[in-house]
């Protein structure tokens, strides 16, 4: 039995495989499951403190209201205002992971907060990472802060905000006005000139619309923070944030494949449930609930789907139907996972497996099986997620740039 289960660790496509024949080793079964659960779980667990920063009026804490989905006056809204706002350091918690922290700073160059006290008074040391905001012309402060980050030997990027302002407001000014694509070519480039002056060359600048979180830069950035972060940080960036761009949905993706083979080891070694007509156990329990995270993430529970739908106008109901998304159709339990995995058991593809490795193997072929089956229904239920997931994007993204006007 132990041969078979340390044939089913070593041989099944994942890296961490060694960390769950560990696992095995000493607390045998349990140890798996256990493993797992942590794995599967660490990304909560990670702190991830990251410094919204820069002048005064810049828009950073219309950008923390922003990625979590609030306004000014809903309850844990930051505060902000057409005159200095933030007077002391506030962290907000991401509202699906408490451990991810966007910190609330003062603007620097106020009476308040003079340049030369800024990096005690708030304390720079203490963040992972920087976002420098700028609402108009790159400005002096602006440079200290990125030279000031650059001397802890930390990372920034550099966010120029309110450009949909900028875009409007060329329109109104000008006889001819440049196009929109001109206008930010023309603010990307100063920005990055005046970066480059200040002897910082590899600092990317993203231009965003703290009121149009749909377009420009806005999900751009949040994926390069997801990019740039280790693996663990990555998941939990990834799987925090909440975004409707084809870029979140994809890379939300990418991270959630990652924790298919890792839930199909644990569902092979210790899969309690049958599947019915072959010697196949699954751990349908961890199915289910990994497949209730897919929801979640790709914005498909009932609650996201009705927020979707009052932005676009419709009935819950009628959206579902009209993008005919199929996602509904997955039955998300126990029973209709059970059902999943029998069509995936009597498919070719299975009777290939146990072709394959029956000669060789004998009985260490139910725990390959229930790894494969495992793999493949979870595969199936992400991509069709996905799928829809996508659908809801294109539609809201059709929508928002005909009700756009300009
Ligand atoms: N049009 C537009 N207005 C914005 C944007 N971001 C912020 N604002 C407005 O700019 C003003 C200042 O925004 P805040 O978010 O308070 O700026 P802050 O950087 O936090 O300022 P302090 O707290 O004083 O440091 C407010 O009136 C916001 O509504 C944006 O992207 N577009
Ligand atoms: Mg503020």
């Amino acid at each position: 039995m132990a041969d078979q289960r340390s044939f089913v660790l070593k041989n099944v496509p994942t890296d961490e495989g060694d960390k769950f024949v560990a696992a095995l080793k000493d607390h045998g079964i349990a140890g798996i499951q256990k493993y797992a659960t942590e794995r599967l779980n660490a990304w909560r667990n990670i702190p991830l403190d990251i410094a919204i920063t820069g002048e005064s009026g810049a828009g950073k804490s219309s950008y923390i209201n922003a990625i979590r989905g609030l306004k000014v006056g809903e309850e844990g809204a930051a505060y902000t205002d057409v005159k200095e706002a933030t007077k002391e350091v506030k962290s907000y918690e991401h509202p699906s992971n408490k451990n991810l922290v966007f910190w609330d700073l003062p603007g620097v160059g106020t009476e308040n907060f003079k340049r030369d006290e800024y990096h005690d008074k708030v304390n720079l040391e203490k963040y992972d990472f920087f976002l420098i905001f700028s609402s108009e012309r790159f400005s002096e402060n602006d440079s200290w802060l990125a030279k000031e980050i650059r001397k802890m030997d930390k990372r920034f990027y550099f966010v120029r905000t309110k450009v949909y302002m900028d875009i409007f407001t060329e329109a109104m000014s000008r006889a001819n006005p440049r196009t929109k694509e001109e206008i930010l070519d023309t603010i990307r480039a100063d920005c990055l000139e005046n970066l480059k002056k200040q002897g910082i060359k590899d600092t990317p600048v993203y231009l965003i619309d703290n009121f149009m979180p749909h377009d420009y830069d806005f999900s751009v950035l949040q994926i390069q923070l997801i990019e740039d972060a280790p693996q663990l940080k990555r998941e939990v960036i990834a799987f925090s944030i909440i975004g409707r761009s084809d870029s979140i949905i994809l890379q939300k993706k990418k991270e959630m494949e990652k924790r298919i083979p890792i839930i199909s080891l644990a569902s092979a070694v210790a899969g309690a449930i049958p599947v019915p007509g072959v010697g196949a156990t699954v751990d349908v329990a961890l199915m289910v609930k990994e497949s209730q995270f897919y929801r979640d993430q790709f914005g498909l529970t009932d609650d996201a789907i009705k927020k979707s739908a009052d932005m676009l106008g419709m009935q819950q109901e009628e959206l579902k139907k009209k993008l005919d998304m199929k996602t509904f159709l997955i039955n998300c339990t126990q029973k209709g996972l059970i059902a999943l995995c029998r069509e995936y058991v009597i498919s070719e593809a299975a009777c290939e497996v146990v072709k394959f490795v029956i000669p060789i193997l004998g009985s260490a072929v139910s725990g390959i099986l229930s790894y494969k089956t495992t793999s493949y229904c979870l595969t199936s239920i992400l991509e069709e997620m996905y799928e829809d997931s996508g659908k809801i994007n294109k539609k809201i993204s059709l929508h928002l740039a005909q009700s756009s006007p300009v």
